[in-house]
């Protein structure tokens, strides 16, 4: 018998028959043909991984999906079947022992047939699918593979219409363009949503291999990896001087030989082996090996999100072993040893005698610290996630980093992260709130539904688990605060049904699969939650959700906040109180530059079809592409923002007054987030005890208007910027009572320790000279850890009395000494911020003389004559960057050098002499951008 075994993966050029050895035959290296049974003319090149929109493409039998309107041009792709077919396999042995499939991924909807014959269907993007195809190789002359993709919008209709399907009271489900996402499992968002367009993209989108094996051998097709502290429970907060546990369980395809071991080895990123063995209580069931060893605490060194400490990372080597100690199969993981636990307990005594409100937690600790989290919500960075390559990620994520962001959510009706994104924030330190795909609806929750998902919860789970910026589970978006509320609602009378299908899915399915599979992530079933009412060991499913349970003067869950009356911009009384804001947002249009990418010079203005319709704020709500009446409502909104704060463009040349526009929506968008950001980590110094802001969105997907701070290529919005400024460590923040006039000031601290900072209020009026002004504000303050300490506390009607609140303004300055966590090194910690009486669109603005040079690698911003407000280095097209600051405040005679950090150049450096400055000022100006 033969037992060794290579576990390579190897191309069609370089596969050698070997006698018995495992083969792994990656499909992404042999040739496909993309074919329609609709269209006989279509036959080009195929690709896997891929999708049929892109391998349209690179045939050129289509444009770019994403220019101008060709969003409801090439309906006609997923309204069709397509068929990937492969050359012959003539490299595959005939005297393997056992051949299979494997697929990490089919979207969505296929007919698979290898020889010529029906192997499988499957209807589930997400899940892994493997077959055993020996029988069929057996008696099979020239092998190949065809992978008939049926058309999602159709089988979701169909689907619809089988008697007997659930359905939900009208409004409950979010219909965006095409309408039945909720009942096949796909990505949710590729029939449409209010910041994308609908592709509902086919084809094999994952990696595919064909694998052979000897006899008594294993193919690892996923592994579970979970490191906790002894005694861990998802539930409650770890203790940290427990050992470590780690729990390795490997899922295999094949034979297991009798006696089989798994033998493991920790090792740091040199190569020094920290420890090795075999793992203890080994079972083996349902072609899964499991087993666990102890990992003693302090052995290791702490892995920490960024700006928290150190990325430690190291190298997993399990090897599943027979009884002669021959591995069988090798599975390599980076890990991390770290706790990360989402506290929803009840509010203890100590914490209400610091004034904390009673009532339950709602925030994150890592190894057992609570920490102020800062961040945003993640959506599918890319239409067609075949093109999200780990370099695209990169580039994104190391703006997330720049951004002074530490955790992303990861919104749930996209796809499941792919190994390469979990990878990045590993070693980049972003922990990722990770969400099952279900989102802005109610699911089925029949037989086979729910067998579906738990396939695919459980693939998932399992697959991620290993990396330490795995911060969190949540079931879906938004279902607890939005669709269920919803029911109740509009039908009160079924609301117990729906509920109950709901638990049936998200605790009773998927609830259990967590946490059978993992004791070191937290999970909830909805992202946006009021959290848990209770807990209840005994039963399979522990948990009770709180939902409206509430009692008065006490505080629960997270907060979703949305607003499109642009009015209620710093009207604190109108934003949520609550101990984590996880989403909150308003849209704006996205750069000249990022227009100009997908639209004609001619289309470039408001009211153009092109910008109108691409807008989806709100949805078209149906597959209406001329749906002018919703897109004008999200228009409107963006218009009416800017009409009421700032000064408005009217320029004298179209595009440019097109520009400014566009950026003016942004800045609007800037200051909206901004003063929910100052508002909610106030909330870290007040009874709410608020502990975090994830704002909607990071990125965009397309060139649109969008909730989103980066741009398409990467591009960054004014939110970005005025994000990573806020998001500082140490910040000064200036609050009013709208209705009262009510004035506060505050230093606001996310640094483990405290520091003392000092405090500058400088008055002036927009040509820059002083005011004089006084306050009795405190100039010397300590600020506890996460925490905030008010330096002022007055009434502006008595405070500016006979002042012109229009050419009035303060300056804000912070100073303090302190240390980053986990560092004892002091470090000068500074902020400045402006506060303006007077809306700026009344505001008395003057001008700043700004002007502009550049040495070397510097560029310089004076403004000599004036204060200027959103200070804006922009830069053309062709070339994509980030500015160290941008869209800040400068006072008369202020200078400021400002670098930067190039992600993508076609200019050959040119661009540096094409930059241009302007501020809010320049809105008054008929010339220039
Ligand atoms: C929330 C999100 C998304 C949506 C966004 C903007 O509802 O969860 O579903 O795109 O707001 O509307």
């Amino acid at each position: 018998m033969f037992r060794r075994s290579t576990q390579a993966v190897l191309g069609t050029a370089s596969l050698v028959s070997v006698a018995y050895s495992q083969q792994v035959l990656d499909l992404g290296t042999v040739e496909w043909t993309l074919t329609s049974p609709n269209f006989s003319y279509i036959s080009v090149p195929g690709k896997v991984p891929s999708q049929v929109h892109l391998d349209l493409q690179a045939a050129q039998v289509i444009g770019d999906p994403l220019y101008a309107l060709n969003e409801f041009n090439l309906r006609w792709i997923p309204f069709s079947n397509w068929t990937y077919t492969s050359s012959p396999l003539d490299t595959l042995q005939k005297n393997a022992s056992s051949t299979w499939l494997v697929f990490n991924g089919l979207d969505t909807f296929t007919s698979i047939d290898f020889c010529g014959q029906h192997v499988a269907a499957t209807n589930n993007q997400f899940r892994q699918y493997y077959f055993d195809v020996s029988d069929i190789l057996a008696s099979c002359n020239s092998p190949g593979l065809s992978v008939n993709f049926g058309s999602a919008p159709i089988i979701a209709n169909a689907t619809r219409a089988i008697p007997g399907q659930e359905t939900w009271p009208w409004g409950v489900q979010q219909l965006y363009e095409f309408p039945n996402r909720e009942y096949i499992r796909k990505e949710q968002n590729d029939f449409g949503w209010d910041w994308g367009p609908a592709f509902a993209p086919a084809g094999i989108w994952k990696p595919a291999y064909i694998v052979q094996m000897p006899p008594q051998n294993v193919y690892v097709r996923n592994t579970l990896v979970d490191i906790y502290r002894e005694g861990q429970h998802n539930f409650f907060p770890p203790d940290q001087s427990k050992d470590w546990v780690l729990n390795a369980s490997v899922d295999y395809l094949g034979s297991l030989p009798s006696g089989a071991a798994v033998d493991y080895m920790i090792s740091d990123a040199d190569g020094s082996i920290l420890q090795s063995g075999r793992l203890s209580n080994a079972t083996t069931e349902d072609g899964m090996i499991t087993g666990s060893t102890s990992v003693p605490e302090g052995a290791v060194e702490l892995w920490w999100p960024v700006g928290y400490g150190q990325q430690q990372l190291y190298n997993l080597t399990l090897n599943v072993i027979d009884s002669w100690n021959t591995t069988v199969a090798t599975v390599k993981k980076r890990i991390g040893f770290r706790t990360i636990f989402n506290n929803q307990t009840p509010v203890l005594q100590e914490q209400l005698d610091k004034g904390v409100a009673p009532g339950n937690n709602w925030h994150f600790e890592i190894n057992g610290h609570e920490f102020y989290a800062k961040g945003s919500n993640f959506i599918p960075p890319d239409p067609f996630w075949p093109s999200v390559t780990e370099s695209r990620l990169r580039v994104l994520f190391d703006s997330v980093i720049d951004g002074n962001q530490n955790m992303l959510r990861v919104w749930s009706s996209g796809a499941y992260s792919p190994d390469f994104m979990y990878d990045l924030a590993d070693e980049m330190g972003i922990l990722l709130w990770s969400e099952f795909e279900f989102g802005c609806a109610l699911y089925p929750v029949n037989e086979e539904f729910l067998e579906n998902a738990a396939h695919e919860v459980e693939y998932q789970v399992r697959r991620v688990n290993h990396h330490p910026s795995l911060a969190y589970w949540a079931g879906g978006n938004e279902l607890e605060n939005l669709e269920l509320p919803t029911v109740n609602k509009t039908a009160p009378e079924e609301y117990p049904r729906y509920l109950a299908e709901y638990e049936k899915l998200f605790l009773d399915t998927i609830a259990p699969i967590v946490l059978g599979n993992t004791k070191s992530i937290s999970y909830s079933p909805s992202s946006t939650t009021n959290g848990w009412l209770s807990l209840d060991f005994s039963k399979v499913q522990p948990i009770t959700q709180r939902y409206k349970n509430l009692t008065e003067g006490s505080i629960y869950g997270n907060t979703d906040f949305y607003n499109y009356n642009s009015s209620q911009l710093g009207n604190f009384s109108r934003y949520p109180i609550g101990r984590f804001a996880n989403e909150f947002g308003f849209h704006s249009m996205p750069s000249l530059q990022s227009w100009q990418q997908v639209v004609a010079p001619e289309d470039l203005h408001f009211n153009s079809s092109v910008i109108m319709l691409r807008d989806h704020h709100p949805p078209a709500g149906s597959l209406n592409a001329s749906n002018f009446y919703n897109t004008s409502i999200g228009q409107g909104q963006m218009t009416m923002a800017a009409q009421e704060w700032y000064p408005v463009p009217n320029k004298t040349d179209s595009v440019a007054n097109f520009s400014a526009w566009c950026h003016t929506t942004q800045i609007f968008q800037a200051d909206f987030y901004k003063s929910q950001i100052e508002f909610y980590r106030r909330g870290s110094a007040l009874p709410e005890r608020q502990l975090g802001s994830l704002y909607w969105q990071l990125e965009d997907q397309w060139q649109a208007p969008t909730w989103a701070g980066i741009e398409y290529d990467g591009r960054w919005k004014v939110l970005h910027y005025v994000a990573k400024d806020i998001y500082s460590p140490v910040i000064i923040s200036a609050y009013r009572n709208v209705t009262n006039n009510d004035f506060e000031i505050w230093v606001i601290s996310d640094l483990w320790s405290s520091i003392s900072a000092s405090v500058n209020l400088t008055w002036y009026d927009w040509s820059g000279k002083q005011l004089n002004i006084s306050t009795d504000a405190a100039s010397n303050v300590t600020v506890g850890a996460i925490n905030g300490t008010q330096v002022l506390s007055t009434n502006l009607d008595t405070l500016l009395q006979g002042q012109d609140t229009t050419n009035t303004l303060l300056r804000m300055d912070v100073s303090a000494q302190g240390s980053l966590p986990n560092s004892n090194v002091t470090k000068t910690f500074t902020h400045t911020n402006w506060f303006h009486p007077a809306p700026l669109s009344s505001a008395n603005l003057a001008d700043p003389g700004l002007e502009l040079s550049r040495k070397d690698e510097t560029f310089t911003v004076k403004a000599t004559s004036g204060v200027a407000a959103f200070v804006w280095l922009d830069y053309p097209r062709g070339v994509v960057l980030s500015f160290d600051d941008n869209g800040f405040w400068l006072a008369a005679g202020e200078e400021k050098k400002v670098g930067y950090k190039v992600k993508s150049d076609s200019t050959d450096r040119r661009w540096r002499d094409e930059v241009t400055v302007r501020s809010l000022w320049n809105n008054t100006l008929a010339e220039g951008y």
